[in-house]
């Protein structure tokens, strides 16, 4: 006999940069948000949603919390936070490749103060990139995360190896609570077309630039015109510098055909149909600062 049918909501909670959306997408089986070896890439609650024969569970994926500089990170610290109640399972992840450090107890101290441990919701801490973790380190490491994230439940995976994720979402299912399914079966994510595709321009510029550029990239689109056959779009990429524009656009126009070309091939995967994709660059001084833009950008 089958048991009942299992769904519920799922906080992923962590510091930038551990792997939650590597985890959120392998799950979902679908890129439903990007990923980059950047920190703070999510920048707002995302939705993964994964349905299977006996169960649904929909993940949170939330912007990595850390120390906030600008009016941005301060959005994003929020918008995680806020993820953690409502839920019916926060998963705790961290890099247990190093040891914790100052952003780690500080996110502990968060958590804490949110009610996340002391809440009769089960949480689950993953320590994720066991793959990089030296062997002589692994208990030292397990006992310094246990002790400063009280879970009752831990797990430790590899996301790019994928090791003991198939156990991680064991332990993540029978924590769900029984009831029906909250979204449609072939429904993988809350975010509109649009803004998944301005998410893997994004992805694509954040992937071949360094140092302060990745944090000054925003992405939007201006316009989009569809028909069975094809989809045209416009795109926009926001910096706040001249210099980070003339990087962007690259020798001749180099790097942005070549960001415009990777994005095109998998927002035409998704949308099943020709892709005319133009991007621009375009200069907002302090655009991080600036609350009107992040709410035009939909950070806010
Ligand atoms: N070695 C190793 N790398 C991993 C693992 N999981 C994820 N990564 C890499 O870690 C980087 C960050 O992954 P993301 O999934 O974007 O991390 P995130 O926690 O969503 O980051 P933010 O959105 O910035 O909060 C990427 O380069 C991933 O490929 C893992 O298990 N091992
Ligand atoms: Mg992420």
């Amino acid at each position: 006999m089958e048991g009942a049918y299992r769904a519920g909501m799922v906080a992923v909670i962590g510091k930038p940069n551990v792997g939650k959306s590597t985890f959120v997408n392998a799950i979902v089986g679908q890129k439903v948000s990007i990923v980059s070896s950047k920190p703070q890439t999510t920048r707002r609650r995302v939705l993964g949603i994964a349905t299977k024969a006996s169960w649904q569970a929909v993940f949170v994926d939330t912007p990595g919390i850390h120390t906030a500089h600008n009016q941005l990170g301060k959005a994003l610290n929020q918008a995680a936070q806020q993820s953690v109640s409502g839920v019916d399972l926060v998963l705790v992840m961290v890099d247990s490749s190093r040891m914790p450090g100052k952003e780690d107890k500080d996110l502990a101290l968060i958590l804490e103060q949110a009610g996340v441990f002391a809440s009769k919701t089960p949480v689950i801490l993953c320590l994720n990139k066991m793959d990089v973790l030296k062997a002589a380190n692994v208990e030292r490491c397990y006992e310094a995360y246990k002790e400063l994230f009280p879970a009752e439940n831990l797990m430790m995976t590899s996301m790019t190896r994928d090791e003991n994720v198939d156990l991680l979402v064991n332990m993540i299912v029978e924590k769900l609570p029984e009831g029906e399914p909250l979204y449609p079966e072939d429904q993988v994510t809350d975010q509109s077309m649009r803004f998944l595709a301005a998410e893997l321009i994004r992805e694509k510029a954040l992937n071949k630039t360094r140092k302060e550029i990745p944090h000054a990239v925003a992405c939007y689109i201006e316009n989009w015109e569809e028909n069975d056959k094809l989809a045209r779009i416009e795109a926009v990429i926001l910096v706040e510098r001249d210099s980070q524009k003339g990087i962007l656009i690259g020798k001749g126009g180099s790097m942005l055909k070549a960001i415009g070309t990777e994005a095109r091939v998998e927002i035409q995967e998704i949308l099943e149909k020709k892709v005319f994709l133009q991007v621009f660059v375009k200069v907002r001084d302090s655009w991080r600062g600036n609350e009107q833009i992040l709410r035009e950008l939909e950070y806010m």
